[in-house]
């Protein structure tokens, strides 16, 4: 059995589920030894000091409990306590901190491998994206993977780079890639309208109510973390888009609302702009179509966009469910008929399976 060591930063809900199957996953592997040595919330953590490996069934009332300390700081005392265990180190960051993203390179460059759902590291300053690459592939450096940035668990990066490194030539991806906003056009424009019309307004305090939006829905309506998709979606397909706001995004936030001191005063002025979004959602149905919130590359025009788009009732993404994401690759080989990955896009379970899967990439490599 070889013996690998793992540290978790960020516990919140993906980090939760992500410890649960890493626990099923340490009890079930015949090949390693799973030696989880960190456990960190934002100001509590529980470190296995002598790198013999806490306990993941009890950990949540453990570091409630006086086994919680403070965290070591980072990344200095952490990163040494990582790189002083005495095998493999693979770090999970499952947070959505930009301070520890703008760390990865050192880190990686130490030989610490690194597995994160956290978009920040790949989606936010080039140079940022090239330094994580480039401490990676130095002698000696760390594997990185990211799968869970774009779609959650569904096999999105990984089938770019499979279609890449086939040779396989991208032209252009295409899709709906945020469960939340698949979930709110889903029930504002549905395919099959039954019953009395939703406003808009009221679409957006439903999805926030079901918890499928953050918890200012702002988070979401301003296209950002979309944008922020398409640009690791761009960089991977070798368009070097400098930063996530260096192409259009269709923000859906109503100027005015912007500045709204709270969620619940944007929610309440939001209903005063329904008549807008009803109006395009007539446009498109008078066309015989469904407008849906799209994320579009083209690799060989070289441009990224985020926003409304009017598609025919026909079409796969018109029929997408619930909150469930599509991205269409169309390549040379896959042509006009695209090669295409749909399923859920969202949610803790989804997004730490992904997680997981790409830590069990790394020990296959170790
Ligand atoms: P939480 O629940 O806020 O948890 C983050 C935890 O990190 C918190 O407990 C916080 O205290 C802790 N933390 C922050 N800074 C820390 C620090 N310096 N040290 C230690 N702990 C620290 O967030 P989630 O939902 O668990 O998300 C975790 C990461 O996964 C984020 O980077 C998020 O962007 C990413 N992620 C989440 C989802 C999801 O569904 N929850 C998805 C993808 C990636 O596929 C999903 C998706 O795209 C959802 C999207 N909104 C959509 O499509 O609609």
């Amino acid at each position: 059995m070889s013996k690998v060591y793992v540290a978790v930063i960020g516990a919140g809900g993906v980090g939760k589920s992500f410890i649960s199957q890493l626990n099923a996953y340490a009890l079930r592997s015949k090949k390693y030894t799973i030696s989880t040595i960190l456990i960190s919330r934002s100001s509590k953590a529980l470190l296995s000091k002598d790198y013999s490996g806490l306990n993941l069934t009890t950990w949540e009332s453990d570091i409630s409990s006086s086994s919680g300390v403070k965290p070591p700081s980072f990344p200095d005392e952490t990163l040494k306590f990582l790189t002083s265990a005495p095998g493999p180190m693979i770090l999970v960051d499952n947070t959505s901190s930009e301070t520890i993203a703008e760390e990865y390179p050192r880190f990686l460059s130490s030989g610490v491998h690194l597995v994160t759902p956290n978009k920040k590291g790949f989606s936010s300053s080039l140079a940022l994206f090239k330094a994580i690459y480039a401490a990676s592939e130095a002698q000696n450096g760390g594997y990185v993977f990211h799968e869970a940035t774009v779609g959650a668990g569904l096999p999105v990066l990984s089938t770019l780079k499979d279609l890449i490194d086939t040779g396989d030539e991208i032209v252009k991806i295409e899709g709906v890639f945020s469960g939340t906003m698949s979930y709110l056009f889903n029930s504002f424009a549905p395919l099959s309208p039954s019953g009395a019309e939703k406003s808009f307004s009221a679409c957006v305090a439903e999805a926030r109510e079901l918890g499928y939006t953050e918890p200012d829905p702002r988070d979401d309506l301003n296209g950002l973390d979309v944008a922020r998709k398409l640009t690791i979606l761009a960089r991977l397909s070798g368009l070097l888009v400098t930063e996530p706001t260096s192409f259009p995004i269709q923000s859906l936030i109503p100027k005015p609302l912007e500045s709204a001191a709270s969620a619940e005063e944007f929610l309440a002025g939001l209903a005063g702009f329904d008549g807008e979004m009803h109006k395009v959602k007539t446009t498109a149905e008078s066309e015989g179509a469904v407008v849906r919130y799209v994320g579009s590359l083209d690799v060989g025009k070289g441009e990224v966009s985020v926003g409304l788009r009017n598609f025919d009732r026909g079409s796969t993404v018109a029929g997408l469910k619930g909150s469930d994401n599509i991205i269409s690759f169309y390549t040379r080989r896959y042509g006009e008929r695209a090669m295409i990955v749909q399923g859920a896009g969202a949610g803790a379970d989804v997004t730490a399976m992904g997680v997981l899967s790409d830590l069990i990439k790394v020990l296959e490599r170790l």
